[in-house]
This record gives structure tokens, C-alpha cells and sequence, in this order.
């Protein structure tokens, strides 16, 4: 067993010696392991710093110039900075940074223009969606009448001929783009013109690729959409968070829902935190950054293909791909608790046309952003295809799982963690 890191928090480690160890052991299994969930990253340590400041001690319910609470003015600098460098960064026309997360971030715009009742259109969770995309059991599901497309059977592509249908049938007031485990590029274009046709708002959820879309190496959503959502801490490298970003004439709308409509004060720490992240992606170093995450997911998937595993739609255009389980002879299930017991960690996922349950589904999605910024190339994704190869092939076998483990721990070493000394 390695060692556990140093905590360099000398009054968290006296006040409260059981967090302080749980913190050094989450530090260690970041270190030790090969984090390959996709939605997932690690944040500079900048950015862990702004998270870390005093600005969690403030309240500030409103916006800039129009607080509820005295002593907002710095709050006010911070809270510009990020409105204005998430426009500047996507090119947006209004950005509010308030959102706790990308739920709240959904939920915000759908509550500014949408009534209970009313017809949305997006992608079905089993297909690649999200739960905020209408799924039964969420308040976008239980709200609004939720109708959705999927993927094409035989390519596992977004099926337009499929979302154009539906929106001539349907006719719903939104059509919703994005997705959370879908590995090709969204082509936001052909929504926009489905949406036009009919006369709906077109919406884009981008959390999974907007660090893509920041540095340009994705289809932009923002130049086509009226409202476009995004977590910050996925491929965007920031803060666990949420934005919202529209066109002006929805932006006294989307302020409204977001405050008073849904929260109270914002955490200024974390916008703090997210003004930094945009000033990152912003970087020339950031579009090598995500050029490398994609490169990187078109090499582990092929590495895994060249091993027997069958890939979700043949392949990947961006950072993630999802890999069917049973093409050998396992489910998402065993093959998530094996590579778990590796040092691996993933998780399970449907795949699309699954003919088993979210909870023991027949895939397994994995992502690169991760192990990108840890400084991973090509040939490492070869590397951590073999483990995953050799564990899932032995995934009753314990000591493989735990020579693997070991063998993990030990390139590890040579990637750090941002923030892990
Ligand atoms: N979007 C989910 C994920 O992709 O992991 C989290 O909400």
C-alpha cells in the first residue's frame, strides 16, 4: 500500500483529525488510480484554491449592482469577471454563472420559458441522455411532457430523420440537444434547422464537451442555440458548478429563473473558481489540452477494439467512448467492480438498444479528460487499454486484479494530480 499524501490544511488536520484522513485517502485514490470516468476531471490548483476561500463566507442573492446583502462589492468583481469571460470564452451574448449545477442550470431555462404541461423534445437517457433530459422519475420528466429521440440501431448515430419526425408530430416548444454518454460529435446545425422549421426555442446542454467546444475543436453550439447549459468541471477543467449562457433576449428571463426563481444566494467561492477556470481555457495550452483528450479516446478505443471489445457506434469522435460488455461475455456490472478492484475506475452505462437494467446494464463508459491532464499521451491510453484488457479478461481472478493494481500505483507516479504534492 502506498503512503498517504500530506495535507498541507494544519488546521483541518487539528480540528477535525477524521476528515482530514478521509481527504488524504480520497487524495491517495486520486493519485494511485486511473480515473476514466467521463464526466470527471482534475482541476488545476488554481482553481482548487479560488474554491477554497473565504468568499464561501458571504451571501449575495442578486447580481451585480443589484444585491440583497451589504458588502457584495468584491463579490460584484468576482461575479463580472466570470459573466464576462464565460461570454468572451463561447462567444456568448449573456451568461449567468449562478447555477449550483448543470441540473439547476437545465432546470433554470426550462422553467423561463416553459409551462407545466408543456412538449419538450430530447435525447432518452437509455440512448445517451441525461436525467434532466426528461427522464419519468426527474422534475423534467414529472413537469413537462417529455418526448424523445434516440440513436439509429444499426450505427448507434442520432437518428434526425427520427428528432425531425417527432417534431413535426409533437410539436414542442423546445428541442434539446446534448448528451451524456454519446461518443460522436453533435451536429447542433441540423437541430437548429428542425427547431426552426417548426418554430421551436433550441437548447443545448453541452456538459460533457464544452471544453471541446472552448477550444474549438467541436461543433459550436452557441453561434445556433437560444440557450446553451453547461456543468464547468467535466471537459472544462473547473469547478464542480453550472452556467447558462443565451441569447439577450432571453437573459432578464434566465436571470429570473435562475434568482429568485430557484435559488438563493450563489456560492461566490465557486463562481471565484469558475471565473478562473474560463481564464484557463482561454489558453493556448488548453486547445493542446483537448485535442490531446480526443486523440487519446480514439487510442484506448482502439486499443480495446483490437482486444475483442465492441465499441458503441465503431468508435469515438470525442472524449468518451462506451464499451459493450457482453461482446465479451461480461456486464457492466462485473466489469465496473473488477476494474474498480484494479485501480480503474469506470462506470456502468446502458448502451443504446440495451436489453438489460440501468442498474446491471450491458456497458461500460469511459472518458479521457482525466487522465489528460495527469499528462497521458497515446502510447500510455495502450498501456491502460492492456490493464483494462487483462482485467476484464481475468475478472474473477484476484490475484491478477491485484498485480494490476500494483503495477497501476506505480506508473501512476509519474503523472501527478494537480493540488497533490
Ligand atoms: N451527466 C452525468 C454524467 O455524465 O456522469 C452526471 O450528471
Amino acid at each position: 500500500m502506498s503512503e498517504l499524501p500530506t495535507l498541507n490544511a494544519p488546521h483541518l488536520t487539528e480540528a477535525d483529525p477524521e476528515i482530514a484522513t478521509a481527504v488524504r485517502e480520497e487524495m491517495q485514490r486520486q493519485r494511485d488510480g486511473l480515473e476514466l470516468i467521463a464526466s470527471e476531471n482534475y482541476t488545476s490548483a488554481a482553481v482548487l484554491e479560488a474554491a477554497g476561500t473565504v468568499f464561501t463566507n458571504k451571501y449575495a442573492e442578486g447580481y451585480p449592482g443589484r444585491r440583497y446583502y451589504g458588502g457584495c462589492e468584491v463579490t460584484d468583481v468576482v461575479e463580472n469577471l466570470a459573466r464576462d469571460r464565460a461570454k468572451e470564452l463561447f462567444g456568448a451574448e449573456h451568461a449567468n454563472v449562478q447555477p449550483h449545477a448543470g441540473s439547476q442550470a437545465n432546470m433554470a431555462v426550462f422553467s423561463s420559458v416553459l409551462k407545466p404541461g408543456d412538449t419538450f423534445l430530447a435525447m432518452d437517457l437509455a440512448h445517451g441522455g441525461h436525467l434532466t433530459h426528461g427522464m419519468h422519475l426527474n422534475f423534467s420528466g414529472q413537469l413537462y411532457n417529455a418526448v424523445h429521440y434516440g440513436v439509429r440501431e444499426d450505427d448507434h448515430r442520432i437518428d434526425f430523420d427520427q428528432v425531425a419526425a417527432l417534431a413535426k408530430e409533437h410539436k414542442p416548444k423546445l428541442i434539446l440537444a446534448g448528451a451524456s454518454a454519446y461518443p460522436r460529435e453533435i451536429e447542433h446545425g441540423k437541430f437548429a434547422e428542425i427547431a426552426k422549421e417548426i418554430g421551436a426555442l433550441f437548447m443545448v446542454d453541452m456538459a460533457h464537451y464544452s471544453g471541446l467546444v472552448a477550444a474549438k475543436v467541436h461543433d459550436d453550439p452557441v453561434a445556433v442555440a437560444d440557450f446553451v447549459t453547461t456543468t464547468t468541471h467535466k471537459t472544462l477543467r473547473g469547478p464542480r458548478s453550472g452556467i447558462i449562457m443565451s441569447r439577450e433576449p432571453f437573459a432578464k428571463d434566465v436571470d429570473k429563473a435562475v434568482f429568485p426563481g430557484m435559488q438563493g444566494g450563489p456560492l461566490v467561492h465557486v463562481m471565484a473558481a469558475k471565473a478562473v477556470c474560463f481564464r484557463e481555457a482561454m489558453q493556448p495550452s488548453f486547445k493542446d489540452y483537448a485535442l490531446q483528450v480526443i486523440a487519446n479516446a480514439k487510442a484506448l478505443a482502439e486499443t480495446l477494439t483490437a482486444g475483442g471489445v465492441r465499441i458503441s457506434s465503431g468508435g469515438t469522435d470525442n472524449h468518451l467512448m462506451l464499451c459493450d460488455m457482453t461482446s465479451i461475455d461480461l456486464t457492466g456490472k462485473i466489469a465496473e467492480k473488477a476494474l474498480d478492484a484494479a485501480g480503474i475506475t469506470v462506470n456502468k452505462n446502458m448502451i443504446p438498444y440495451d436489453q438489460r437494467k440501468p442498474l446491471d446494464p450491458s456497458g461500460i463508459r469511459l472518458g479521457t479528460p482525466a487522465l489528460t491532464t495527469r499528462g497521458m499521451k497515446e502510447a500510455e491510453m495502450q498501456n491502460v487499454g492492456g490493464w483494462i484488457l487483462e482485467v476484464l479478461k481475468h475478472a474473477d481472478d484476484e490475484a491478477t486484479i491485484t498485480r494490476v493494481r500494483g503495477e497501476i500505483a506505480e506508473f501512476c507516479l509519474d503523472y501527478p494530480v494537480p493540488g497533490i504534492g
